[in-house]
């Protein structure tokens, strides 16, 4: 359970929620305190065990490798979109997929507005960062904690 519920935006409130326990089915519901109860769809809650050790949960690597070990370690790239394996898991592609990547698919400046578009994972939230430095070094946050949409 998360310490602070923080502020509902539009209605919405977003935010990370630690579930413990074992693998398997699961449901998250809220209650407001008067009542209402909203439940989730069901949904798979996957093991973090990392048996060996390699940044990757096992069940993440099983799910998308099976037990074929070929190009499933955190630094290969099997479907040479250019992410390794753990920047496809920590950003929710699809390792297998090349079209399944967080990238910057367009990009506009309207009326002094910068509009950027990119894929998004449902189930993540993503920061945007802003640099006058090419090397973005000391990037300055834009936008933080920002959710995917569902398609
Ligand atoms: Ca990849
Ligand atoms: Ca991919």
């Amino acid at each position: 359970m998360p310490a602070l519920s923080g502020e509902f935006i539009n209605g919405t409130w977003t935010g990370l929620v630690t579930l413990s326990g074992s693998s398997g089915n699961a449901l998250v519901r809220v209650l407001d305190g008067n009542g209402h109860l909203g439940t989730s769809d069901l949904f798979i809650l996957e093991s973090a065990a990392d048996l060996n050790g390699d940044g990757l949960p096992d069940a993440w690597q099983t799910r998308y490798f099976g037990t074929n070990a070929v190009a499933s370690g955190p630094g290969d790239d099997p479907d040479h979109d250019g992410f390794t394996n753990l920047q496809e898991f920590q950003a929710g592609s699809d390792p297998l997929n090349p079209n399944s990547a967080i990238r910057i698919s367009n990009l506009r400046l309207i009326d002094g507005d910068v509009r950027i578009q990119f894929q998004s994972i449902l189930g993540k939230a993503y920061r945007v960062e802003r640099s006058d430095n090419p090397s973005f070094r000391v990037p300055t946050v834009v936008a933080d904690f920002v959710p995917a949409l569902a398609p």
